[in-house]
């Protein structure tokens, strides 16, 4: 293969979990691939977004990472793989013989190709034997996933293909900013409307997502779950429960009936801040409509109670009997490029490939099988993502990290803290594209092949399972993580070989998910190069896959849906005399996660520069500030500053930041790690700050 094919390459976006498709040629200028949307991939059809159309400049060499580099001191400098490898294999060694097995830890990314998930977990199960693993989906929609497996006995975000949305009648969409987050994706929601469909959106910001809706609900930040239970509430007093579905395909009614009765229209309104007469409009709208939905996001799922929020909307959808039959039911908008696939394959510190549960003992067998280990040398359940990262360099915590996809120095909660728990090891290592704020804090970064350089599988938000196609030859000095892997396996006398043909990893990670939930056994990399759409589970060669996964019966052992009894926690931190506003935390268009990548792209830099906090002109005017005011935020855990930006879309009472920045622009100085007791899910989208003016 060399860098002058002539031929196009058909793959798909390195970045969301919409992956777009995308068509990639050879080009001249100083980036050395040109992006085209393709048509013939239906979740986009023909179109992207800013950061797709210019993925291809993270292809510049002076961007991104070429060479290894180790710690001299206070520096980085750049070395030979060898010396790299050599070094992060006797640190790793060194750690392990004095502190056990579990003082070395992995932490991976939903951005992972599913091979690459698959072969870290492998890694750290059979080579470092270690329990403590875990990966940043925990941060992502580790809730949604937890109340998925619950009430519906499966997690696939999406339980029917995305262009079921355009047509059912009725959508509540819950904490979603599509329209900056998914932008190809709101045409889906602009087909339902002129379908005569109708769009209700909840968010305590009115945003480019909401514009097109025919009910707006703007909410206190984390009151979602009363607002849910309220919803329930009137459905049940109204006598609109369809009792029917209730009884032939679900269980447990009556504890989340009454839980559900003790939310009385008044009291809900009182908390949420939402009108007792919209709420009955929604649930007029809801009922009324022949086939309805409703869809989460990271707004309505990043609380301390993401779990039990996500249980009232799924009780919600059952009790009307909006689920289990065409373009109806509950679904989580997955967010990274392989958020689905990346927590299937197992990189999750409970976890084994094909969404196995490490503590189930026939799993441990099969997958055992699969490696060539004896079952009992795999180690049990690790720590979940926080309290792994709060557990470094402590009495009893993991004194090394290998980080595969993830920049926590910003995107974690409490990230000052984090930072210092980071400084605390006595090994640091980071493989990444770029030098994120992680990588500069490393011991030892190693430089690893992106997108365009590499073949490998993602599983989208709709759980599709998609061929991503290598276009051009990395640059010398660059190996892919799955190389990465298998040199430190030998260096590290693996009982067991590491593959480094992407290929090859996925037979094996085939039949490692074979019979298990997320059942990959039938998809062969030539099925998904002949363009075949194949949802999991696909159990053999000649399974269609699956695009509707519950239509005849849901995934439970009995193959009813479960109602799950909640009540309204409300955030961990309510604002007081000392920090009287609320801030929420989220995305702009322009900038990906961490910003590791996108903060690269002079394109995507010059549309979104820096980070902003919007805040209400009556809030503003309160403290004196303009538009472009340079601010100060604080809160319990630490401060952020960033120019003002003034908006009417906002509630006085709330103020919004996004995260994609480092330093004193870093939002997540701010986020309460106040963690939900099921998933372990962080409270990034509410915590009590006050706002001050340097
Ligand atoms: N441009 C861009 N696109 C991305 C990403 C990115 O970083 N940048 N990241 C990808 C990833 S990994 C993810 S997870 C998705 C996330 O996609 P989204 O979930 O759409 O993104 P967010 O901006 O985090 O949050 C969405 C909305 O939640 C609202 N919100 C805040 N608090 C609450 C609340 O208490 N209740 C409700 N109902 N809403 C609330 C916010 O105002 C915000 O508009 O985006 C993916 N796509
Ligand atoms: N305040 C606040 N904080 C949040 C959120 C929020 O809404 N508010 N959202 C949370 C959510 S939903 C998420 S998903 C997390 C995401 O936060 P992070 O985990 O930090 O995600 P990224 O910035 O995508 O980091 C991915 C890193 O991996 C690198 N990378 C990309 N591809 C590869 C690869 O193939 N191999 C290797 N080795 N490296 C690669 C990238 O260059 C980048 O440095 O942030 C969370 N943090
Ligand atoms: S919407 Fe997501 S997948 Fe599509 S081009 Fe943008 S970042 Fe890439
Ligand atoms: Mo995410």
């Amino acid at each position: 293969m060399s860098n002058s094919r002539s031929e196009a390459t058909h793959t798909h976006c390195p970045y969301c979990a919409l992956q777009c498709g995308m068509t990639l040629t050879p080009a001249t200028g100083y980036i050395p691939l040109e992006v085209a949307p393709r048509t013939d991939f239906p979740v986009n059809a023909g179109a992207l977004c800013g950061k797709g159309w210019s993925a291809a400049s993270l292809l510049r060499p002076e961007v991104r990472l070429t060479t290894p580099l180790v710690r001299d001191g206070d520096q980085l400098v750049p070395t030979s793989w060898d010396t790299a490898l050599d070094r992060i294999a006797a640190g790793i060694q060194k750690v392990q013989d004095h502190h056990g097995r579990d003082a070395v830890a992995v932490f991976g990314g939903g951005g992972l190709t599913n091979e690459k998930a698959y072969s870290l977990g492998k890694f750290a199960r059979t080579v470092l034997r270690t329990s403590q693993i875990d990966y940043n989906g925990r941060f992502c929609m580790s809730a949604a996933a937890a109340a998925n497996n619950a009430a519906f006995g499966m997690d696939r975000g999406l339980p029917f293909p995305l262009e079921d949305v355009a047509r059912t009648d009725c959508l509540i969409l819950v904490g979603s900013n599509l329209g900056e987050t998914m932008p190809p994706a709101l045409r889906y929601l602009s087909e339902l409307v002129d379908n005569g469909g109708t769009l209700i959106t909840v968010d305590p910001r009115r945003t480019r997502t909401t514009e097109r809706a025919t009910l707006h609900l703007s909410p206190r930040p984390g009151t979602d779950a009363a607002l849910a239970l309220g919803l329930l509430h009137l459905v049940i007093v109204e006598g609109l429960v369809d009792e029917e579905f209730v009884a032939r395909r679900t269980t447990g009614f009556p504890a989340a009936r009454a839980a559900a009765l003790a939310y009385w229209p008044e009291r809900v309104e009182e908390i949420t801040g939402v009108p007792v007469p919209l709420m009955r409009q929604v649930v007029a709208r809801f009922t009324s409509a022949p086939t309805g939905m409703v869809l989460t996001a990271r707004g309505s799922e990043q609380h301390a109670s993401g779990v039990a929020t996500v249980h009232a909307w799924i009780n919600f959808c059952l009790a009307t009997g909006k689920a289990g039959r065409r373009y109806c039911g509950y679904g989580c908008l997955t967010g990274q490029g392989n958020g689905q696939g990346g927590r299937e394959h197992g990189q999750k510190s409970d976890q084994l490939p094909g969404y196995r549960r490490i503590d189930d003992p026939a799993a441990r067998v099969h997958v055992a099988a699969v490696w060539g280990v004896d079952p009992d040398t795999i180690p049990g359940p690790g720590r979940p993502a926080y309290q792994l990262l709060d557990s470094l360099g402590r009495d009893g915590g993991p004194r090394a990290l290998l980080v595969f996809g993830s920049n926590p120095v910003v995107s974690a909660p409490r990230a000052s803290h984090i930072q210092q728990r980071l400084r605390a090891l006595d090994l640091l290592v980071v493989a990444d594209v770029v030098l994120s704020e992680t990588a500069e804090l490393a011991d030892v970064v190693l430089p690893v092949t992106q997108w365009a350089e590499e073949d490998g599988t993602t599983t989208n938000l709709e759980g599709r399972v998609l061929l991503r196609r290598r276009a051009i030859n990395p640059p010398d000095g660059v190996r892919s993580d799955l190389e990465v892997l298998a040199e430190l396996a030998k260096r590290l006398d693996s009982p067991v070989p590491f593959a480094t043909d992407p290929a090859e990893v996925f037979q094996e990670l085939r039949r490692a998910s074979a019979g298990g939930i997320a059942d990959y056994s039938g998809i062969t990399y030539a099925r998904l190069a002949r363009g075949e759409q194949l949802f999991w589970p696909v159990p053999s060669e000649d399974h269609p896959g699956t695009p509707r996964v519950f239509e005849e019966r849901f995934a439970t052992p009995d193959g009813r849906a479960r109602f799950i009894p909640v009540t309204h926690l409300g955030p961990a931190e309510a604002p007081d005399a000392e920090y009287p506003l609320l801030l929420t935390t989220g995305r702009v268009l322009a900038q990906y996660q961490s910003g590791a990548q996108t903060r690269r792209v002079p394109q995507l830099v010059e549309a979104a520069p820096s980070a902003f906090v919007e805040l209400h002109p009556h809030l503003a005017e309160r403290h004196g500030v303009t538009d472009g005011t340079l601010v100060r935020l604080v809160s319990r855990r630490g401060e952020m500053t960033a120019p003002a930006r003034l908006s009417t879309r906002i509630r006085p009472d709330t103020v919004f930041a996004p995260f994609h920045w480092p330093g004193q622009q870093r939002a997540n100085n701010l986020t309460n790690p106040a963690l939900d007791p099921v998933s372990s899910m962080p409270e990034f989208k509410v915590c009590a700050v006050r706002l001050e003016v340097p």
